[in-house]
């Protein structure tokens, strides 16, 4: 396969400015008529010819060219392309015809089928499995889309835009035509014809429009659109508010279907959801399931301007709609809910997850210079490092700036297809300031690494702060320029009070109450706030101000015990509670690791050996516990040690195992100390079984405290604490509730595990979306010798293998097990390949999110390292492997 460049770009000869599509749906084949208005877009007057994508799957019909057809000799198919010759000069209408047959495309991309209703998924090249055409972002054209059907099986028929007619044909058949009044690319079109209930609710905006929302979904989820529909409207209040935008059309349709790749889809006007993002109630989502239904339903909502109004020159771009959408989303989670707490989960989940990412084989930058299949970067450096790239605009121009260079970035663009460099722009010129120095960042892949050291001059009350920045290198890309970081700086007095900044010169960019913004943006730098009363404890990189790794020198353990009780930074505390947590299990690690001293000493008799679990980590979490005015949500956050991925990158060439093991060790020494303190906040924060269960973040927060502890507690592996769990499991009157207990259980080998695991299965057998639950909970447990259960499981009727969701329930949380997934033996990783092939077969894109833990082999030790490569030169060796999973294990392999 050839990779695309960046640099390659080229505008196409002509524009396609109006589109007609017709779709004849049936059972056995779908007819796609498309009529498409020509405009040369071309130097010279010999007209070029015309290349159109395509996908193999197209069986082409008929080509015409003003109504006349096309002569044999002047087109060519080939699996991938249409190419017509012999074209008129000045515009003319091309008139395709194909069939595809959508019930066998298990792709779930282009026109499919789910739950026997069709619809569509186009982004990013899924509109060339429909018909041949010009798939890529920058050609704009507005669509009408008239869809035939049997009225029986598929009375709802929906696309992009307003309903102009519909009525009936003959044979049973009905037509609906649908016209879109926006031009857009045709990764924004989708179509849906299926037998759906709507739930119908309206909005109306500042200026007065009456905008009619519609919820699709199967009949028997109708009860459980309510809180999706709420999260729209707020989400369509919230634009206006924070940033002037109102929607543009009188209808906002969201349909939801269970066979779904990724997790929602932005189409213009007609959104396409993954069940699991819309569906809700008490008794079957949890909090983490509102919270994310809130968020994405939002994060598809604000597409419309960012992304669809204003939308992508090229995928290479694609951080430009994604990154600021999802910076969007985020800052509306922020004001629906606690804004400390989404600022620390976001961070969290960037670290754990992006980071790896970012130093593994498959690292790019958040704009890529190439690819072979643009699916697979779809990645969380392109929206989430992507997210906080935006964010830091908003820490250098502030809010009012910020909004400044949006309203600006909507008058240059709306309406066309740019690119990251045209936003960046509009930022600088919006206030009047340079704003290149930001450019390296969508360049260079990596996470920079920040080293501060800090000195206090008693006499000249000054305090020096010293910073210095490298970014390692990456495949491909060794060398790397100094990147622009924000660092965003509080200290704290003796007692914890704030002291009062004044930063020398001119290198601060601004203060935000507390803090002030240091602007690095060179290899090393240093600046000197004055007047500092004594000699303070500093609060850094507060709010998560850039998307760094931060190394502070001389840092003590009593700092950062002073920082988890003072810091009235949310974020900055809780990374103070993780570099605790961080130094203490690298210090055990070594002590576990070395058994040349008493071979035969337990893990557990080593760690204690070594110090055990250190008094002021016990005591630091017991404030914790004991802080009544702490936000529960906050106290879970402090509460939760760094996970295996994150101490997998800090200790070179660790034995995940061996990492696990003493993870688990420190649990149970805190749970074992912290005993009393763990029962008082349960029972603090159980609600009164006479209380409403409401999904808002301040319930929420009361029930992820809880369930912490109760975690905790599990780890005694003490009988009646097992009784206790499942005696909640099975008085739980919330989804949240149930399985946390049940979590909790999965992963003790116990009896009530066993029980709770088939009560569970017994009572919500008949529901999709708890059933995943079900399934991630067994795969991704740690009892040993797991592997046989899940590989059963694989068997299991409720296992749906052509289902993604099925597929990320089962695979992806397996991945997640360090026990069984890195098996000392490589059952693992084979059972890993195999299945990568097994689902390549059905569907690419599943396979490849599911290859990609192979990209991070080189993190293990060495005998990991050689099993692991092993079974990615397996997969890489296999004859028909797509695309997509080839791109994934080929870089790995390197
Ligand atoms: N834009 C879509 C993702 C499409 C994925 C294509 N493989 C969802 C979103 O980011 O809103
Ligand atoms: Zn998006």
């Amino acid at each position: 396969p050839q990779p695309v460049y960046r640099k390659d770009y080229k505008p196409t000869p002509y524009l396609i400015d109006q589109v007609h599509l017709t779709f004849q749906l049936g059972e056995e084949h779908t007819t796609v008529l498309s009529d498409l208005h020509f405009k040369p877009n071309y130097q010279g007057d010999s007209p070029p010819e015309v290349v159109l994508n395509g996908r193999k799957d197209l069986k082409l019909q008929s080509v015409k060219v003003d109504g006349k057809d096309v002569p044999q000799e002047q087109y060519e198919v080939s699996e991938k392309l249409l190419m017509i010759r012999g074209l008129p000069k000045g515009p003319f209408n091309l008139q395709i015809e194909t069939q595809i047959k959508p019930q066998d495309n298990t792709s779930l991309e282009g026109l499919y089928k789910s739950s026997g209703n069709f619809c569509t998924q186009c982004e990013a090249e899924g509109f060339r499995g429909i018909t041949y055409f010009y798939d890529r972002p920058d050609v704009l054209a507005k669509y009408t889309t008239r869809i035939e059907a049997p009225k029986g099986p598929y009375p709802v028929l929906l696309s992009n835009g307003n309903l102009q007619a519909s009525g009936e044909l003959s044979d049973g058949r009905h037509f609906a035509t649908w016209e879109d009044p926006f031009p857009k690319p045709c990764y924004l079109f989708a179509l849906v014809a299926g037998d759906l209930a709507v739930s119908k609710d309206s909005f109306t905006t500042a200026s007065g429009r009456r905008v009619d929302l519609h919820i699709y979904v199967q009949q028997q989820n109708i009860d459980r659109v309510a809180y999706a529909m709420q999260s729209l409207k707020a989400a369509m209040k919230w634009d206006e508010d924070v940033f002037g935008l109102e929607y543009d059309l009188d209808l906002f349709n969201i349909v939801a279907v269970d066979d779904f790749n990724m997790g929602a889809m932005e189409n213009k006007s007609l959104n396409i959801f993954n069940s699991r993002l819309v569906l809700a109630s008490p008794a079957t989502a949890t909090d983490d399931d509102f919270a994310r239904i809130e968020g994405v339903v939002a994060h598809e909502y604000f597409h419309n301007w960012t992304g669809n109004r204003v939308t992508c020159r090229d995928w290479f771009q694609l951080t430009l709609k994604e990154g600021l959408t999802v910076f969007r989303d985020q800052e509306f989670s922020a004001d629906m809910r606690s804004r400390g707490v989404k600022r620390v989960d976001d961070a969290s989940a960037l670290r754990r997850a992006q980071f790896p990412e970012d130093a593994g084989a498959f690292a790019h930058p958040i704009r890529p210079e190439e690819y072979t299949r643009m699916d697979n970067f779809y990645s969380l450096t392109v929206y989430e490092k992507g997210a906080e790239v935006v964010r830091l605009y908003q820490t250098l121009l502030g809010q009012a700036g910020f909004r400044k260079g949006m309203d600006l970035y909507f008058k240059r663009h709306d309406g066309t297809a740019v690119t990251c460099d045209d936003f960046r722009a509009a930022m600088a010129d919006a206030n009047d300031v340079d704003l290149s120095a930001l450019g390296t960042w969508y360049q260079q892949a990596g996470t920079p690494a920040v080293k501060v050291s800090t000195s206090y001059n008693a006499s000249a009350r000054t305090y020096t702060v010293k910073a210095s920045q490298s970014t390692p290198a990456t495949p491909g890309q060794s060398h790397k320029d100094p990147v622009l970081i924000p660092l965003a700086v509080g200290l704290l007095g003796k007692s914890g009070q704030p002291l009062a900044l004044h930063l020398q010169g001119s290198k601060a960019n601004g203060s935000a109450g507390d803090s002030a913004v240091l602007r690095l943006e060179k290899a090393s730098q240093e600046f000197v706030f004055t007047e500092v009363p004594e000699e303070p404890v500093p609060s850094l990189c507060r709010n998560f101000s850039a998307p760094i790794k931060l190394e502070v020198e001389g840092q003590t353990e009593d700092d950062l015990i002073f920082l988890v009780k003072h810091d009235t930074d949310p974020f900055a505390r809780w990374d103070a509670a993780q570099r605790l947590g961080q130094a203490l299990m690298i210090q055990l690690y070594a002590a576990a690791a070395d058994t040349s001293k008493n071979g035969s000493s337990s893990l557990a008799e080593r760690c204690s050996a070594a110090g055990g679990v250190k008094q002021s980590l016990v005591d630091a979490f017991r404030a914790v516990l004991q802080d009544k005015a702490l936000d529960g949500a906050m106290a879970a956050a402090l509460l939760t040690l760094p996970g295996p991925t994150e101490l997998q990158a800090m200790i070179h060439h660790a034995d995940p195992v061996t990492l696990h093991e003493v993870r688990k060790y420190v649990v149970k020494e805190l749970a074992q100390q912290l005993r009393p303190d763990l029962e008082a906040a349960v029972k603090r924060n159980d609600l009164p079984a006479s209380e409403e269960y409401s999904p808002d973040a301040a319930q929420a927060a009361k029930r992820v405290l809880k369930n912490k502890c109760l975690g905790f507690l599990a780890a005694l592996g003490e009988p009646a604490v097992y009784s206790m769990l499942l005696q909640r499991f099975r008085d739980a009157s919330n989804m949240t509730d149930e399985i946390a207990a049940l979590a909790a259980l999965t992963e003790c080998p116990c009896k009530e595990r066993e029980t709770g695991l088939s009560e569970f299965y017994q009572k919500w057998k008949d529901e999709n979306l708890v059933v995943l639950k079900w399934l991630a909970l067994q795969a991704a447990s740690n009892v040993s010798g797991n592997l046989a259960a899940v590989q059963e499981l694989q068997q299991h009727p409720a296992f749906n293998i052509k289902n993604p969701n099925n597929c990320y329930s089962l695979f992806l949380p397996f991945v997640r097990s360090p026990v069984n997934f890195h098996a000392g033996d490589g059952s693992g990783y084979r059972f890993l390949a195999d299945s990568i092939l097994t689902v390549d077969k059905i569907n690419s894109q599943v396979a490849a999110r599911m290859a990609s833990p192979f990209t991070q082999l080189k993190q293990f030790d060495s005998e990991r390292q050689t099993i692991m490569k092993q079974q990615a030169q397996r997969v890489a060796d296999t004859e028909g492997l797509s695309e997509n999973v080839f791109e994934v294990v080929q870089k790995s392999l390197k």
